[in-house]
């Protein structure tokens, strides 16, 4: 029975690393920010296990020492002012370097000043729209056709086979890198939420407030993921895809997209 389970769950490891899309942590990501987000992550983390290695460490020392069976006497006194002072004073220290850096980052994230591009999004059910606020683009960004057809009931479609299955969209946002891209969020409707691990952003999409963020991609290439706030059945299939390019290639986009002249989605 143990063998079975173990069997079963060495299966489960197995199979998890052969699907790489699933990482046991967050990504480092392809922004300063981004970056520094994991370091503060990891710094937390470690500081976790070393609590938890000392707190337990000291626990199970004690509950294997001091056992009856040893001939152990229960100590009388019910106060310790010295203890009381330390697990007090421990913990505020390592909040406080905790806490200096975790600041110094977020007051990073919130500098949304002189940015190069502002592109202003904004939620649907169950789409995106961005608009590029000095380049006169507009559109609407869907989930791609592929994961659309391939997700309808009796499809005949094995999901599997799908690239990227809901996590593609038929227009992606693209950027240059190295710009500086300032994000105004909003909604139309319901609360939803931009999120896109690789670029340390999740902000809320709130009707009637508008959310500001901004990130500056330091590697090209293409960027995924998804809305990250139940926004109503098809909350699963509005995902999000930033193109980082070349600044030539970013230029060309943007002609490209102001000779279209196309402002609103066909699909959907
Ligand atoms: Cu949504």
């Amino acid at each position: 029975m143990i063998r079975k389970a173990a069997l079963g769950l060495l299966g489960l490891i197995v199979a998890g690393t052969a699907n790489a899309e699933w990482g046991l942590n967050m990504p480092k990501g392809v922004t300063e920010l981004s970056k520094e987000t994991y370091g503060l992550h990891m710094m937390v983390f470690w500081w976790c296990v070393a609590i938890g290695v000392v707190v337990f460490g000291v626990m199970i020392y004690s509950l294997v020492k001091h056992r009856k069976s040893q001939g152990a006497e229960p100590a009388d006194f019910s106060h310790s002012t010295v203890a009381e002072v330390l697990w007090t004073a421990i913990p505020v220290v390592i909040l406080l370097i905790m806490a200096v850096p975790a600041a110094e980052t977020m007051l990073k994230a919130e500098d949304t000043r002189d940015p190069d591009i502002s592109i202003v999004i904004t939620g649907y059910q169950w789409k995106w729209h961005y608009k590029y606020q000095d380049e006169g683009i507009e559109f609407f960004s869907s989930l791609a056709r592929s994961s659309v057809d391939a997700r309808r009931l009796d499809s005949g479609t094995d999901v599997n086979t799908v690239e990227n299955y809901l996590l593609e969209v038929d227009r992606p946002v693209v950027v240059p890198v190295g710009a500086k891209v300032r994000l105004l969020v909003t909604s139309n409707d319901v609360i939803h939420s931009w999120w896109v691990p690789d670029l340390s952003i999740k902000k809320d999409a709130v009707p009637g407030i508008i959310n500001e963020t901004w990130f500056r991609a330091e590697q090209t290439g293409t960027f995924r993921g998804q809305c990250t706030e139940l926004c109503g059945k098809d909350h699963g299939y509005m995902p999000v895809v930033v193109e980082v390019v070349e600044p030539d290639a970013y230029v060309a986009w943007v002609e490209t997209r102001q000779q279209s002249g196309e402002r609103v989605a066909t699909s959907q």
